[in-house]
């Protein structure tokens, strides 16, 4: 109800300068009036910017966020930390920037070389396209970004290539006997581990082409990975040796991204790597569960259990809406944002970045 609205979203909506916000904010919430905000006070501000019905906000929320927040540690938030660290928190927490990162929903992997359904965990790839269409048709994303798996015919990871190079003397697989999913060591330089698929997503292929039922957004952008031959590419950032890096990045500090949300195939493999590697870049990282469909079941649960210790959440294709408008606002985004915010402020203080 619109009278229900807090004074936080008021204020934030309309707003003449960052010192008029700080002093209309400290004055709301400052109840016993020594102009600065203690942890019962800021608990307060906190409630009225968590209002989520997915996520509560606990006393470790809040500990851990206010500590963030207050720079100088004296357990005040003070006019300083409001205006370099608090306004900029709130900023990110009440209209994050997002965007929808659709991972590999190629052929190969729905129906063609690499099915998921042949696959240990026996799933089907092609269930996630109807998810990932009604979103692509209902959440207004700031970005939409395809990857594609996209390997020359020589490539390091495909079992029918295993011959092409020596691998190394400990390499308990040896090349004759060796097989899909045997992980092998190549001698390289670089000495380097590698699962073996069966050849999938060869460029300029059938296999290598988007499902033709997903939908293709306006203005979407593309992102290729894993040409290299001597390297595999998990994740739409790095190689899997973070020797090189992708494009990805570069867009979405393009269009100012603070929020990516990850779907597509597979869960434990690409999906899994990208959403890591959208973590250690700073990005709010949101799975979005039953738009992902993986190749193995014990695979899939250890990723999503590290996803969720190193920040990450993990949602239902029907909850994304609500965090995308910035109606709903899950605290461990909440709390990602102040470490982001904390590093950020560390960097400047440092002279590393103005
Ligand atoms: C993938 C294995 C090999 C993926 C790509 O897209 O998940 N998995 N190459
Ligand atoms: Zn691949």
């Amino acid at each position: 109800m619109a009278n229900d609205k807090k004074f936080i979203e008021t204020v934030f909506e309309k707003f003449e300068s960052l010192d008029e916000f700080n002093r209309e904010c400290i004055g709301h919430y400052d109840a016993d009036r020594d102009g600065k905000l203690n942890f019962k006070e800021c608990s307060k501000l906190m409630e009225d910017v968590f209002q989520s019905k997915t996520y509560t906000l606990t006393p470790y929320y809040m500990e851990q966020i206010f500590n963030l927040l207050d720079e100088d540690k004296d357990g005040l938030i003070c006019q300083e930390d409001f205006r370099r660290c608090v306004y900029y928190w709130l900023k990110q927490t009440m209209k994050p920037v997002s965007a929808f990162i659709i991972v590999d929903v190629q052929n190969d992997f729905i129906t063609g070389s690499m099915s998921l359904l042949k696959c240990p965990a026996g799933q089907d790839g092609e269930e996630v396209i109807p998810v990932i269409n009604n979103l692509l048709d209902t959440v207004p994303f700031d970005l939409i970004v395809y990857t594609k798996d996209w390997h020359p015919e020589d490539h390091i990871s495909f079992v029918e290539n295993v011959t092409q190079r020596p691998l190394t003397r400990n390499c308990k697989v040896k090349a004759e006997d060796a097989k899909v999913y045997d992980v092998v060591e190549f001698d390289g330089p670089p000495r380097t581990e590698q699962k073996l698929w069966p050849k999938h997503c060869v460029t300029n292929t059938w296999g290598s082409e988007l499902h033709p039922d997903l939908k293709i957004a306006k203005n979407a952008q593309f992102v290729n990975k894993g040409h290299h031959s001597e390297v595999d590419s998990y994740s739409a950032f790095w190689d899997n040796n973070k020797l090189s890096q992708t494009e990805l990045v570069k867009i979405l500090a393009k269009h100012k991204v603070t929020d990516v949300f990850v779907c597509g195939v597979a869960y434990d493999i690409c999906v899994g790597y990208t959403a890591f590697h959208s973590l250690e870049h700073g990005f709010r990282t949101i799975l979005v569960e039953d738009a992902c469909r993986g190749v193995d079941v014990k695979a899939i649960e250890e990723t999503k259990q590290k996803l969720l210790d190193s920040g990450a959440i993990i949602v239902k294709s029907s909850q994304v809406n609500a965090i995308v408008t910035g109606e709903d606002r899950p605290t461990p985004l909440g709390l990602q944002t102040a470490k982001n915010v904390a590093l950020a402020r560390e960097l400047v203080n440092r002279g590393i970045v103005k």
